[in-house]
């Protein structure tokens, strides 16, 4: 079994590089801005968006499925419930809602700071992005004021997929009066394993 991950730090691939140091699997990293333009990402992605991993010489894009894939192809490691659980559907509760209440407003802002040719960037949507973000943000705020991880209380992918979108808020200042995420963003750093790092994310 070969796994290759695409990847340029700080993307959303650093979920999937996360995920993969926590599970303990040997893999081969393409990393760097050049990515973007390999026919190998667009042979991967239609986008020739980041992350996207080969396993076994099969594609896969979407960080999403590309963490579930990884956890749940090795569950000895018990990294997130299996499929069928309460546990799993809680899972994919705050992965939908991550992507869809907060992470979808930081990359919109993202896109017209600096995706966008400047003469296409809009910056009168910032603070409407910033807006719907803290109210998704805020949700996990009450959710995490009597837990340190988001399902069953113990650390799971849910972090690792849920805690990119929070560390990328904080360090864009979006949670100083969120405690509990603030917190929740730290105990993530803490970790051992974590590749979420300011100095990638604070730029
Ligand atoms: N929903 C996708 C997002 C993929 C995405 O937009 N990746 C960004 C980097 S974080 C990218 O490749 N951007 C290049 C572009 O937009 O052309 C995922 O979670 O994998």
């Amino acid at each position: 079994m070969s796994i290759t991950l695409y990847e340029l730090q700080p993307t959303r691939s650093t979920r999937a590089r996360w995920t993969l140091l926590e599970l303990g699997l040997p893999y081969e990293s393409i990393e760097g801005p050049e990515v973007f333009a390999m026919p190998e990402l667009a042979a991967i992605h239609p986008l020739s968006k980041l992350p996207a991993l080969r396993d076994a010489g099969r594609p896969l894009f979407e960080s999403a499925a590309i963490c579930n894939w990884l956890a749940d192809s090795h569950p000895e490691a018990g990294l997130v419930a299996p499929s069928g659980t309460w546990a799993r559907a809680l899972h994919d509760q705050w992965v939908a809602f991550t992507l869809s209440e907060i992470e979808a407003f930081l990359w919109h802002t993202a896109r017209n700071l600096f995706v966008l040719p400047e003469e296409e960037r809009v910056p009168a949507v910032y603070p409407q992005n910033e807006a719907a973000a803290r109210r998704g943000l805020a949700v996990l705020d009450v959710h995490l004021r009597d837990k340190e991880w988001l399902v069953e209380d113990r650390f799971s992918l849910t972090d690792i997929f849920t805690g990119y979108a929070t560390s990328w808020a904080h360090w864009q200042g979006m949670t100083a009066d969120l405690a509990n995420v603030t917190a929740y963003v730290e105990r993530l750093q803490a970790r051992p394993l974590c590749t979420y790092r300011q100095d990638v994310f604070g730029q």
